[in-house]
């Protein structure tokens, strides 16, 4: 019988182990339901590793634990991506040029880093809400890089960061693993310098405008930080540590592609070659969309995808990545969280999924089953167990089912190719609608000037040049054709047109009175998705109100009360705060609000049954098709 440890090992290097490794990470399940007080009765009072230890399954050890520090110290400095929790194999040291100041107020803790280049400083937030919901790590309410003036204050502070290796508390850790997990050393949660100044240093929707701005601000950061990420590699690389981890969080969407490729991979194979060279094997956390990456994920060289989070989750079933991937690395992951969940999927159908992942993983090569990303608060315990007892009895490997009906490369190359619709080109106003595609935000001012000084209507400046470029991006980026940076650049330059075009507008009917309010509902802070779809929004027109993130339903009805919108709209991309929506619902019929607005509700993991079981008025996949569901509400 081999061990837990000796298992993973084998199967992160491409060898076959005698059993299916199982590596269920209850991490945020664990700490919501230890919070709650509602661990399962046989647990109650036993650590997160006592529990995986007394159900016989591996131990998950590829991520940092943020909660596992000696010191508040370890995660002051998270703001600019430097955590030092346990499983970290360095310490890092600023110059005493760099003046560090704290301020605690209540449940958040400003940082400032006062230097020879002026103040720069940024807030960490841990609600109780969020411990509550088993977060380990604060969020960032506030980023470092708030103008260009402070891009060269913190390029002082890692030009001059030392890092010194440290291995005594990785081996520590290491050793209270013992034979029960196999542990991978943790160095940064970016895969690159650019992927760190995205992850940590801007805000995640302002960065796509800063990278188009302050390009060479940008640049000029990241190549700075290329002097701490070879630090670390360094010494990840002579370390005693015999797994790394290395970079973490890439999706379609947000790392798309070009950038992906421009940006993240270069550093994801440098890392990958040289800790090959030193016998090391590396894993890099993939939980996010991978469809559009699924190529450039395999280039980078990296031995182990971990995370990895599949249909009905993601576009990407567990065969097509069986396929694509486990000739040149390991699939960890393969169960998507929501099979967990008793009102996602029956027992038949967690059932029937786990026979088809059993069947099209046959061998069994390079495959780590585990819960991606992670076991939600809310899972059902028994499902957990179960998936371990049938490993036990139903995956000695090889695996022999086989019988995958694989999708082909020519029918994942259609399922691509899908046909924007062409811009109706207006001659008249063919130079608006291309400053809104270009995203040319000043030009478009200059030229929306003229035409009103030509005695062109307002209004067609606005619906035949701008809104007519607008509505093609926004079915362009439905379609994956063009990316997120785009389409705020296009909104932006919709909204400096705007202002020059409102006073004209006074008195006009025009499609675009919409009074909309979105926010992201309480326990949640995932904005990206609500910040597009807001600037959609913007971008047609519409008068609108961010709430934020993590809003309680009481907030959102007294800013209904008080903004008065005809549409509410709320994201959520947990399926633990998706009942959130329906609160807000419920409070906004109590206060008497609820005939006064269409309640619109959208997010990766709701739907249009969702929507309609929960009372909503509406729903939209993403954002393109949000806006053409508050123009339908609107005008119905
Ligand atoms: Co999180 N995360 N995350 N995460 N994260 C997901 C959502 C997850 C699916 C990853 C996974 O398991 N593979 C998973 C949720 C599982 C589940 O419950 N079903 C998850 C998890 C588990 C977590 C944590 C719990 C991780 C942890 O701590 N262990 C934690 C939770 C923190 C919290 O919220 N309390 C967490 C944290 C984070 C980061 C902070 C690291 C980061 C968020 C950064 C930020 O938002 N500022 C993050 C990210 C980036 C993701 C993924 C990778 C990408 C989300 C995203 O921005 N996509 C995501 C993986 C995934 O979704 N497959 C994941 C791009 C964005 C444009 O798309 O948001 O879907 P999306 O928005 C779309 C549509 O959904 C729609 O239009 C948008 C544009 O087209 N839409 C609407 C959205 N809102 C709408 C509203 C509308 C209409 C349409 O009307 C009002």
């Amino acid at each position: 019988m081999m061990t837990h440890r000796q298992r993973v090992a084998m199967a992160f290097r491409g060898e076959l182990p005698d059993l299916l490794p199982y590596v269920p990470r209850i991490d945020l399940w664990y700490n919501a339901n230890s919070y709650a007080g509602t661990l399962p009765k046989k647990h109650q009072g036993k650590s997160q590793d006592e529990i995986s230890r007394a159900e016989g399954w591996a131990m998950h050890k590829q991520l940092p634990d943020f909660l596992d520090t000696k010191g508040p110290e370890d995660m002051l400095h998270r703001g600019i991506g430097l955590t030092t929790p346990r499983q970290c194999i360095f310490k890092y040291k600023f110059t005493s040029n760099v003046d560090i100041r704290v301020k605690q107020e209540e449940e958040a803790t400003r940082v400032e880093y006062h230097t020879p280049y002026g103040m720069v400083s940024n807030i960490l937030t841990f609600t109780e809400d969020l411990k509550k919901a088993g977060s380990t790590i604060p969020f960032i309410s506030e980023h470092i890089l708030k103008k260009r003036e402070d891009y060269r204050a913190v390029a002082y502070i890692f030009e001059n960061l030392e890092l010194i290796p440290y291995y005594e508390n990785f081996l520590e850790w290491q050793q209270g693993v013992g034979e029960d997990g196999f542990c991978s050393a943790a160095t940064t949660n970016a895969g690159s310098p650019m992927h760190h100044i995205q992850k940590d240093f801007v805000d995640a929707t302002d960065f796509f405008l800063h990278y188009h701005d302050f390009g060479k601000e940008m640049q000029a950061l990241a190549e700075v930080l290329e002097h701490f990420y070879n630090q670390m590699l360094d010494i990840a690389a002579n370390s005693p540590a015999e797994a790394i981890s290395w970079g973490a969080n890439y999706d379609d969407t947000i790392t798309y592609a070009p950038y992906f490729e421009k940006e993240i991979l270069p550093w994801l194979q440098k890392a990958a070659d040289t800790l090959h060279a030193k016998g090391k094997v590396v894993n890099t956390h993939c939980d996010g969309e991978n469809f559009g990456l699924m190529e450039l994920i395999k280039a980078t060289r990296m031995d182990v995808a971990e995370a990895v989070c599949p249909y009905p989750m993601t576009k990407l079933s567990v065969a097509e990545y069986y396929d694509r991937w486990a000739d040149d690395m390991t699939i960890f992951g393969g169960i998507p969280s929501n099979m967990l969940l008793a009102e996602s999927a029956t027992q038949e159908e967690f059932e029937a999924y786990l026979d088809n992942v059993f069947q099209v993983i046959a061998p069994g090569r390079r495959f780590v089953l585990g819960i991606a990303d992670t076991t939600p608060p809310n899972a059902v315990f028994d499902r957990l167990v179960r998936i371990g007892e049938r490993v036990t009895q139903e995956c000695r490997l090889p695996l022999e089912a086989g019988g995958a009906r694989l999708i082909s490369q020519a029918q994942m190359d259609r399922a691509r190719q899908r046909v924007a619709a062409p811009l109706a080109k207006d001659e008249t106003f063919v130079i608006i609608q291309e400053d809104v595609l270009k995203g040319r935000n000043q030009e478009i001012i200059v030229h929306v000037r003229e035409m009103l000084d030509q005695g062109f209507n307002a209004k067609d400046i606005l619906n035949r040049g701008m809104l007519s470029a607008m509505e093609v991006i926004s079915e362009k980026f439905t379609d994956g054709t063009v990316f997120i940076p785009e389409v705020l650049l296009s909104a932006r330059a919709m909204n400096a047109a705007l202002v020059v075009l409102e006073p004209h507008l006074a008195g006009q009917k025009t499609d675009v009175s919409a009074k909309v309010m979105v926010g992201t509902v309480r326990g949640d802070l995932h904005d990206i998705g609500k910040n597009l779809v807001l600037t959609m929004f913007q971008g047609m027109g519409f008068k609108v109100k961010d709430m934020g993130i993590n809003v309680p339903a009481e907030e959102i009805v007294r800013q209904t009360a008080e903004f008065q919108p005809d549409i509410v709209g709320l994201s959520a991309l947990l399926t633990t705060t998706m009942p959130e929506m329906k609160k807000v619902i419920d409070a906004l019929t109590e206060a008497g609000l609820r005939e006064k607005v269409k309640v619109i509700v959208g997010g990766a993991p709701v739907n249009q049954k969702y929507a309609d079981d929960i009372g909503a008025d509406g729903y939209a996949p993403n954002a393109g098709e949000a806006v053409a569901l508050v123009k339908k509400l609107v005008k119905g």
